[in-house]
């Protein structure tokens, strides 16, 4: 909305780095871009569209396209340096020809979001920086903050499960309290589990002390060229540090939205490896808590470590104010607010001809020149995957109900009471104390509630969550043909295989032996499948979550001719554990059966973001790059890809394969 208001007002307006607000469904080259940045007002822009991306092999969307990053991690690509060159580059192209326009960048990379991937260099810096473990590490920091001056000299700790764990708490139900949420005492690890874990720290701490350093270069060509002074820079951090490496951290997420929990043996091997493109790595929940000094839990939840974030706003020729602290109570929509109060523009009623939603931020710009102020905020609404919260007046109500549980019951959910002015880690708890009040917070909770359109709660798990069918441009068929030298096909919008037969069918022109590459590959190697030729057999492989390459190869060598079909079906057999397909994965040439092995399939996502579907390539990571031919991104040689049939109907092979023929064969 910021760049709608601020380009009809004649300002240049960019986007580089992480967007995440438009649906899924539109995030693919079928759908309107009415919701992607260059529909909402940013001239240009340059990033990605979901939550995370990888930093070594990101999905890019260039103003209305996708594009392949411009040079790979071995030629030392990094994203937050790619995002900081563009940032630069548009704001020196503006200014070469109108040097006055007025620019605004929204600036957000994907650090330091999941997965850490740093520079090896930057990850050495922090090398022994962790060991001492994290409680202890939450005694310096608080120490620290204290020597500052950003909290109360009084704060104390609280307890490093401050809301149980499966020995002490189950549901309503009996449903247990999920593992995934507990942090377990250092002192309670073995040596290799302390080496691991703190390793996990050096990266984040490298990750981020990177992308402070890009911070810095953007921030530096300002003032080299004499912007800075008059540049008013908002910076904020995402929601607190998160829990989504669960107790003993993830060397790959794709487990995490599969339900499949990190484990220690698996992890350890790839201690050196982390941060690098081998890893789809998280730090474990006891650096969460450290890294969110002094508060209580993590992203995801309504205690303050999952929503007290820092903010800093600087405007040497506005604000007089210089390195000093600010304690009034403001959140993340007072920002939009305050730029237009101190740009003077007061907010359009309609925009593009849609009648605009009041504003329930308010400018925190009073508070630059005085610190004394009371806060402008009276009340602040919270809720997010079963947790719930409530902040008015100084007093705060949360609940203890742990997200993603399953749990429901939310009527039965114990709150509690806190004034978080003077007890910022919400350790005392006055429910017991102060009824009338907290009755009053949680009745203001479920009229705020409903005022934001916070009903129904949910509190699934993630799994379940990434299961439920979302919207599609087009409805489910049991027949999906795709093409090469097209963009990827976006895991959302492509073939879903998930927990059933499938069959790939590729029809390809071959003039003489020596062909060879990818004919399909969805995903990477955290997860994902392709079937390609190599040494002229025909190879499927199935990456089980990057945890077992599942290989079939053809017995016999890829005939030559045109209007050949070469295939690999799946036939699940039964499910084992439940989402889990167990079945036989059989190759073809054409009605001739080359091959057959037991496999498994994934019960979730290959990906969270990126590594779409391709045809004739394997963009990004590849599925099974060390087994692959050639370089990357492993393009089909030496023969064509008309096209690839993936098909889903569950029929039987023979049956399918003449009618898929038929289908190829129709010109
Ligand atoms: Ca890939």
């Amino acid at each position: 909305m910021l760049p709608e208001i601020l380009g009809e007002l004649g300002w240049n307006t960019y986007m580089v780095g992480k967007w995440h607000l438009c649906p899924e469904d539109e995030m693919n080259l079928a759908s309107t871009r009415r919701n992607w940045p260059s529909g909402r007002g940013f001239e240009r822009w340059y990033g990605f569209l979901g939550a995370e991306t990888s930093q070594w092999y990101p999905e890019l969307v260039y103003d209305n396209h996708p594009v392949d990053p411009p040079a790979s991690p071995e030629n030392g690509y990094h994203l937050t340096v790619d995002l900081t060159d563009k940032a630069l580059e548009f704001i020196r192209d503006a200014k070469a020809v109108a040097p006055e326009k007025p620019f605004f960048l929204y600036y957000a990379p994907g650090a330091c979001h999941a997965p850490h991937h740093a520079p090896k260099e930057w990850i050495e810096k922090y090398k022994g920086r962790f060991d001492m473990g994290y409680e202890a590490m939450r005694e310096q920091t608080l120490a620290r903050q204290k020597e500052l001056g950003l909290i109360p000299k009084h704060t104390e700790l609280p307890p490093i499960n401050p809301i149980g764990t499966p020995e002490t708490r189950s549901g309503p139900d009996g449903k247990p309290f999920p593992m995934m949420d507990v942090t377990r005492p250092w002192d309670s690890l073995s040596d290799a589990e302390k080496q691991l874990f703190s390793r996990m720290a050096e990266v984040y701490a490298g990750f981020l002390a990177h992308t402070d350093a890009e911070i810095g270069r953007l921030l530096g060509f300002l003032e080299e060229n004499e912007m800075l002074e008059n540049t008013l820079v908002v910076l904020v951090s995402d929601n607190g540090a998160s829990g989504e490496g669960g107790p003993n951290g993830s060397v790959n997420e794709m487990k995490f939205i599969n339900g499949i929990p990190d484990n220690i043996e698996d992890n350890l091997p790839l201690l050196d490896d982390l941060g690098s493109t081998k890893t789809y790595n998280h730090y474990p929940n006891g650096w969460a808590m450290a890294f969110n000094t002094p508060f209580k839990m993590w992203k995801r939840y309504e205690f303050e470590g999952g929503t007290s974030d820092p903010c800093i706003i600087s405007w040497p020729a506005g604000m007089k104010a210089r390195g000093e602290i600010r304690d009034q109570y403001h959140h993340a929509i007072d920002v939009v607010p305050t730029i237009l109060d101190v740009l003077g523009v007061e907010a359009p009623a309609t925009i593009k001809g849609h009648v605009q939603s009041q504003f329930d931020g308010v400018s925190m710009r009073y508070s630059a020149d005085d610190a004394a102020a009371p806060t402008t905020r009276r009340s602040q609404f919270y809720a997010m995957l079963g947790s719930r919260a409530i902040w008015h007046d100084g007093w705060k109500a949360v609940t203890t109900h742990p997200t993603l549980s399953g749990w429901s019951h939310f009527n039965d959910d114990e709150w509690e009471l806190y004034n978080t002015d003077v007890d910022r880690s919400e350790l005392h708890n006055l429910a017991a104390e102060r009824p009338d009040k907290l009755r009053e917070m949680v009745n203001l909770w479920h009229v705020e509630a409903g005022a934001n359109g916070a009903f129904p709660l949910d509190d699934r798990s993630a799994l379940e969550i990434i299961l439920t069918p979302r919207p599609v441009l087009t409805p489910a068929r049991d027949r999906y043909v795709y093409f090469p030298d097209t963009a990827d096909v976006p895991e959302s919008q492509a073939v879903n295989v998930r927990n059933r037969s499938y069959v790939i069918g590729a029809l390809v022109d071959i003039p003489a032996a020596g062909a060879e590459g990818i004919l399909f590959a969805h995903g990477s190697r955290f997860g994902g499948h392709a079937l390609f030729i190599k040494d002229n057999r025909l190879h499927y492989v199935y990456n089980f979550i990057g945890m077992h390459q599942q290989m079939v190869v053809g017995s016999e060598d890829v005939p030559t001719g045109e209007n050949l079909i070469l295939s690999a079906a799946f036939d699940k057999t039964g499910e084992d554990p439940p989402g889990v397909a167990n079945g036989v994965l059989s190759l073809f040439h054409g009605d001739t059966k080359v091959g057959e092995a037991p496999i498994k399939t994934q019960p979730g996502k290959f990906v969270i973001g990126g590594e779409g579907l391709c045809i004739g390539r394997d963009s990004g990571s590849g599925v099974n790059a060390d087994e692959y031919p050639g370089q990357r991104p492993w393009r089909f040689t030496g023969g064509t890809i008309k096209r690839v049939a993936v098909d889903v109907s569950g029929e039987p092979y023979r049956d399918l394969e003449r009618e898929a023929e038929a289908m190829l064969m129709r010109e």
